[in-house]
């Protein structure tokens, strides 16, 4: 670590704990959005760049996927501290240029820290690895793709897979997919499938389509919103106002969630001066402290509660839905001890939160990772979803079903085709709009493509944004999977860990971000997404891009086409990457409910997608009618001395990417490997607050040892048996196997796990990945255990 940029890395011995915080933003939340903004783009690129930020005319928030107001009703600052940090890390000044990469081998690059790899820059040229390489080098465009189609051609096409992150704009996901379908392969894994999956298999089945029912007014004027296994606090922040807006309409919130989460408490909107400098406004009315994987069968109690005082909607539910005997049936068995035991709430304190719903003329279920990341994920969604059915909470105002997406346009991804089981009518509309028939097998998802790479069946990965290597689970396996191919290609803005997991021939194509200005041949380009409600608008970047070098998305995907199926079926990729309305043309054909897309996605505000049963309570489900499941509780068995462990996102992060060492509203400073466990748990398994030791999972069905090394214990308000950490340093720990029935979503908020003290100096294992996930920094703090009381 003798490297001019070690004063951008840290010192996990820098760690201070503090007590948690009870409000979010407010003043702090301004001014850490400004000093990043400042250190990182300078006065004039801030300017620029925030005051466009999210407006009408504007670009979108690539921090989430949270809707925006009316175009009338947007505040000049339409934008939260996460967004600006966002914002900051894409449009800074700093440079990864060709001399960067010639002074640092990918071995060295490899031995930093993800904090330190985001902090280089922009990547400013294409970068090859080439076979027997140890440096990355600069390579012609024109070179770069003819490696690439070179490759892709000596391949069958189920060899090669073709990742997206959720950033892509609806332009580059529908000529990816149509470039990878008439290449010849539906192997379109996505973050989606490490993410909502498990929320779009169960809203298809229940309700026909694996989106969100409700409209932003529709959370403004809801009676109650549910806030199920969801920290908007950090993860959404702007959804406070909303949700603010919506208390101040009368409405009540309930947060399930083992943590109390600062920003579920008390939300000072620094908008307004009642949240500047007065008391700010509470949020939650009720928390429900649930045991880690406990949803399930506290949403079948509340059901057997609903049925037990009869407050349901019987009209709704005779005309509209099916198998409601089944369920109620099924809810007027479930045993009250057991739903105590798995969901470490009492009856009372259910019973309450029921008395809540019973009351509520409207009821929006919000829900995220808490919910989507677990074994039975699929299960528990569909007991929300019967939740609403109960009370005919869909298709009315204020009320309905609010999955709240994470990457602010997986949601578009997924309607402009990314995805690896793409529905009949899509291909066929595909095959209609351009003459040939795309592959009809379901291709590989996140996990059967790494299972492809390490068993030989996959040679070749191009990653379309994102962090595959180090987002996926199971990390040593992940990276030897990778290791495995015989190239890696990643489109990306910034240097990350999956750029250092190389095949044999590695690529980095630098594209253009959000916040940037593409001009092509036809003139200048914007882009369009989709939020968490099915609005869809355009989007326009403002600044400058990083170099003159660097290519749009569209720009580099229809040039790989090029050089890899050339003209087959007579697909005009030239057309597409002059001028994008070509391509909003073919969308306007293929995608249902896009006809006119041109004009509807230009007008201020955009247009919002057909929804049936949001619409007209039509329910596309096989039955034709809005489908009740019944699902057995399942609770996960925890050994005796064993925690679950869930693996969550600080303040100071997106996803893979660390912008800083302050997870301020949880009172972590100037560290990460830190786990959180209830007091008692620390206690029983002879453990002190400020303790270091080492998680193993427990998970039999294979022989792999999987351990994280050197966390600090941090005695913290949870329910027993439920801990924490941060994801990615513990992604080491999800077992490749251990994923939801049905979406095969990861398991990364129940993993079962056992703590032993660290082993002092036990900084190398024979994996070697599992300990370099960010712990470059991590060894040193053991040794000092002093500075951390
Ligand atoms: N600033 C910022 N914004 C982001 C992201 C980011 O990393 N940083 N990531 C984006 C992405 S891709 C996504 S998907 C979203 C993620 O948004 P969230 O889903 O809010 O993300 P997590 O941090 O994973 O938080 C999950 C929450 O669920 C709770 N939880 C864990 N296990 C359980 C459980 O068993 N039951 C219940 N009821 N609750 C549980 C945790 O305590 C935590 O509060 O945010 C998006 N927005
Ligand atoms: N243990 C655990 N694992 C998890 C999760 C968890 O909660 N726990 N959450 C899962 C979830 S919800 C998700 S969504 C995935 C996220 O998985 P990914 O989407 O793969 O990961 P990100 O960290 O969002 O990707 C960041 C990278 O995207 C690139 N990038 C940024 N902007 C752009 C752009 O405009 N264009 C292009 N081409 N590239 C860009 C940059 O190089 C940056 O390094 O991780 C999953 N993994
Ligand atoms: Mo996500």
């Amino acid at each position: 670590m003798t490297t001019t940029h070690d004063s951008q890395d840290y010192d996990e011995a820098d760690l201070s704990i503090e007590k948690p915080k009870t409000h979010a933003a407010g003043i702090t939340a301004v001014a850490v959005s400004m000093k990043r903004s400042l250190e990182r783009m300078g006065p004039t690129r801030t300017a620029k760049s925030l005051l466009k930020l999210n407006q009408a005319e504007g670009f979108d928030c690539m921090s989430c996927a949270w809707p925006d107001p009316d175009p009338g009703h947007r505040h000049a600052a339409e934008f939260c501290e996460n967004g600006a940090k966002a914002v900051a890390e894409e449009a800074t000044k700093r440079r990864a240029t060709p001399e960067f990469f010639a002074q640092h081998s990918i071995a060295d690059l490899d031995s930093h820290s993800e904090h330190w790899l985001g902090q280089q820059g922009r990547i400013t040229h294409p970068m090859v690895k080439r076979s027997g390489g140890t440096h990355y080098e600069a390579i012609d465009w024109d070179e770069a793709f003819t490696l690439i189609g070179d490759q892709l051609k000596s391949l069958t096409p189920d060899e090669a897979t073709f990742y997206t992150s959720g950033r892509a704009s609806n332009e580059s996901a529908f000529v990816y997919q149509l470039f990878v379908r008439a290449y010849g392969t539906n192997n379109l894994p996505d973050c989606s499938n490490m993410c909502h999956e498990s929320t779009s298999f169960a809203l298809q089945e229940a309700i026909g389509i694996g989106k969100a029912s409700v409209t932003l007014d529709d959370v403004y004027g809801a009676d109650l919103i549910i806030l199920a296994g969801q920290n908007p606090g950090t993860n959404h922040p702007r959804m406070l106002s909303a949700l603010e807006k919506a208390k101040q309409n009368g409405a009540k919130i309930i947060a399930i969630n083992p943590l109390r989460e600062a920003g579920l408490i008390n939300f000072k909107n620094p908008q307004t001066p009642r949240g500047m400098v007065g008391p700010g406004t509470d949020l939650e009315d009720l928390h429900l402290p649930i045991r880690i994987n406990g949803d399930l069968a506290l949403f079948q109690a509340m059901g057997k509660l609903l049925v037990e005082w009869d407050a349901l909607d019987h009209e709704f539910i005779d005309k509209y839905t099916n198998n409601f005997h089944l369920w109620k049936q099924h809810v007027s068995e479930v045993d009250w001890a057991e739903v105590e035991t798995v969901t470490g709430l009492t009856r009372a304190q259910i019973t309450e939160a029921t008395q809540m719903l019973r009351e509520s003329k409207g009821t929006v279920f919000c829900w995220a990772m808490g919910i989507t990341q677990h074994q039975n994920a699929v299960n528990t969604i569909k007991e929300i979803t019967n939740l609403a059915f109960a009370q005919g909470n869909i298709g009315k105002p204020n009320a309905g079903l609010f999955p709240v997406r994470g990457h602010s346009n997986v949601q578009g991804d997924r309607t402009m085709g990314i995805w690896e089981r793409a529905p009949k009518h899509f291909l066929d509309a595909l095959e209609k709009e351009f003459g040939f028939d795309p592959p009809r097998e379901n291709g590989l998802d996140t996990i059967d493509s790494i299972r492809a790479m390490r068993d030989g069946k996959v040679h070749f990965f191009l990653g379309l944004g994102g962090n595959f290597a180090q987002a996926a689970p199971d990390t040593n396996i992940t990276f030897d999977a990778m290791r495995n191919t015989k190239m890696t290609v990643h489109i990306s803005t910034k240097i990350n860990r999956s750029h250092l997991v190389t095949g044999d021939v590695a690529l980095i194509l630098p594209t253009k971000g959000r916040t940037e200005k593409d001009i092509q041949a036809g003139g200048p380009q914007w882009i369009s997404v989709e939020d968490s409600t099915c609005s869809v608008h355009s989007s326009r970047g403002p600044l400058d891009p990083p170099s003159a070098h660097v290519k749009s998305e569209v720009d580099i995907l229809t040039r790989i086409a090029e050089a890899t199926i050339g003209d087959r079926y007579g697909i005009e990729w030239k057309s597409f990457r002059d001028d994008y309305r070509t391509i909003r043309e073919h969308i306007s054909r293929v995608v249902p409910g896009c006809e006119g897309y041109e004009v509807n996605v230009r007008r201020p505000g955009g247009f919002i997608l057909p929804h049936p049963p949001r619409d007209s309570r039509t329910f596309p489900t096989t039955s034709g009618l809005g489908e009740f499941f019944v699902s057995p509780i399942d609770a996960l068995q925890v050994p005796p001395k064993h925690l679950l462990l869930q693996t969550f996102r600080s303040h100071d992060q997106f996803n893979t990417t660390i912008y800083g060492l302050s997870d301020r509203y949880r009172g972590i400073e100037g560290g990460r490997r830190v786990i959180f466990v209830n007091r008692d748990d620390v206690a029983e398994l002879g453990f002190r607050d400020g303790d270091f030791v080492d998680i193993t999972t427990k998970w039999d069905d294979d022989d792999v040892v999987r351990v994280a090394e050197n966390f600090r214990i941090v005695e913290y308000k949870t329910p027993k048996g439920s801990a924490a950490a941060y994801y990615p340093e513990t992604n080491p720990l999800v077992p490749l196997d251990s994923s939801a029935t049905d979406s095969n979503c990861p398991t990364s908020k129940s993993i079962i796990v056992s703590l032993s003290p660290a082993k002092a100096g036990s900084s190398t294992t024979s994996q070697g990945g599992q300990d370099r996930v960010g712990s470059d920094e991590g060894h040193k703090s053991q040794t000092e255990p002093e500075h951390l009381s």
